[in-house]
């Protein structure tokens, strides 16, 4: 036996279309669905399915995600592809989504950000249509299974797409999953945690609660100053001033911590267990969404902070403590096997199988495809000796500063 068992005392399900592999947001576009394709095999290599129960998730349907997006995008992104785009954006009803042009802009936008031009953040590919409801569907299906009781832990990694507004794509995410979960949720759970450990702010899922006090949203992220090109670091909102709407009841239900570059594991876990002990504490939430974006981790080709996998996972068994329901998504992430490597072992820290995972996949297992060497990845290590190569910026007094601001 490869010593994977099913967790004691709760039920975690994981919700997966592997149509969402296949796509190419275009040749060198740092993000990389084929990093699914690779996290799915570590945790089917692994045997991890057999800890819990695994489901291949439906598209959502447009109603769905209308109940946060505005109808005319939802109708633009349900049609579009790179040879419907010009026609569509020719429709009178979707001028009024047309971005204004900024001074410097390198490619041209159309309606709703989005773009074919190929450096473009939120470039129309082939088939992107169906990649956008299949995540939808899958995050979807995740807050289903815990609304109807069947699971305690539900497993997304093609969601956590927090940069996408109402009516408009950004950062990479077209489709806000996120915000369409905790509006699921919201009908049963009177209030609803969400924590954000992608390296960049959850900028998308905060402005939609903003105004409500039912939805506390929590992010850690990099943010600071200017950096050499002039540039802020993406997307250049969640300062530590910053805690929901003034002058409505949703004042003081968003939280955000802004770090600066090479945080490293033992100060990232200072901030991360003091301030989120503190949030849980004092909001007392029914449920938790955690978006586990990889991107900070340490060596990522977008992301600045120094993290381990190691301590990645620390944030998800820290949550995972709490006991409360669940919804586990994904996010950022690229440098593609390190993102497969932490959602694998996060998926088996979410069934309790945390210590069963050797560097090595035992190649004993089960049946797999040919090209299954039983190494992981590059270095064929699960737990790679690799990281820290963004200077650390990180001032201790600074951290210490952040977690007595956040106490209230
Ligand atoms: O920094 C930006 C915005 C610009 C304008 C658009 N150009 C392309 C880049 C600079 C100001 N965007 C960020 C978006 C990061 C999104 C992160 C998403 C998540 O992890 O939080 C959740 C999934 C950014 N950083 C790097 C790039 N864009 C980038 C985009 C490209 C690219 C290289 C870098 C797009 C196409 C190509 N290369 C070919
Ligand atoms: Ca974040
Ligand atoms: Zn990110």
């Amino acid at each position: 036996s490869n010593g994977i068992t099913r967790p004691k005392g709760h039920k975690v399900s994981f919700h997966y279309n592997s149509g969402v592999e296949d796509m190419h947001f275009g040749k060198t576009h740092p993000m990389k669905p084929w990093r699914l394709t690779l996290t799915k095999h570590l945790v089917l290599g692994y045997g991890l399915q057999y800890a819990m129960d695994t489901y291949v998730a439906m598209p959502a349907s447009e109603e769905q995600v209308r109940a946060f997006h505005d109808p005319d995008y939802v109708d633009f992104l349900k049609a579009v592809s790179p040879q419907t785009f010009e026609t569509l954006c020719k429709v009178p009803r979707y001028q009024r989504f047309i971005p204004p042009k900024h001074e410097g802009d390198t490619v041209d936008l159309g309606p709703f950000n989005l773009s074919t031009s190929p450096g473009a953040d939120c470039p129309v590919f082939d088939g992107m249509s169906e990649y956008l409801f299949l995540y939808t569907g899958a995050t979807l299906a995740a807050t289903n299974q815990l609304l109807t009781g069947q699971s305690d832990i539900a497993i997304n990694w093609s969601g956590g797409l927090h940069h996408a507004h109402k009516s408009e794509a950004s950062g990479f995410c077209y489709i806000n999953d996120i915000v369409l979960a905790i509006i699921d949720l919201l009908h049963l759970y009177p209030r609803v945690l969400y924590i954000d450990i992608d390296v960049h702010h959850g900028d998308g899922v905060e402005e939609a609660f903003q105004r409500q006090p039912r939805v506390m949203t929590l992010s850690y992220h990099r943010y600071g100053p200017y950096d050499e090109t002039g540039h802020k670091f993406f997307p250049g909102t969640g300062d530590l001033a910053d805690t929901g709407l003034k002058g409505t009841i949703g004042e003081h239900f968003a939280l955000n911590v802004p770090i600066p570059s090479g945080i490293d594991d033992r100060q990232y876990k200072y901030l991360f267990e003091s301030i989120t002990a503190r949030a849980i504490d004092a909001y007392k939430p029914k449920a938790i969404v955690l978006q586990c974006g990889a991107d900070s981790l340490g060596g990522d080709r977008l992301g600045q902070f120094n993290i381990n996998i190691k301590q990645h996972g620390e944030c998800v068994s820290f949550v995972k403590k709490q006991g409360l329901p669940l919804l586990i998504l994904g996010g950022g992430g690229y440098t593609a096997r390190n993102v497969a490597r932490a959602w694998c072992h996060e998926t088996a820290l979410a069934t309790d199988n945390g210590s069963q995972l050797p560097d090595r996949i035992p190649l004993d297992l089960v049946p797999r495809p040919q090209a299954f060497t039983g190494r992981a990845h590059g270095d064929g290590l699960l737990f790679p000796k690799f990281q820290r190569d963004h200077k650390n910026d990180c001032v201790e007094a600074e951290l210490e500063y952040m977690v007595k601001r956040l106490e209230w």
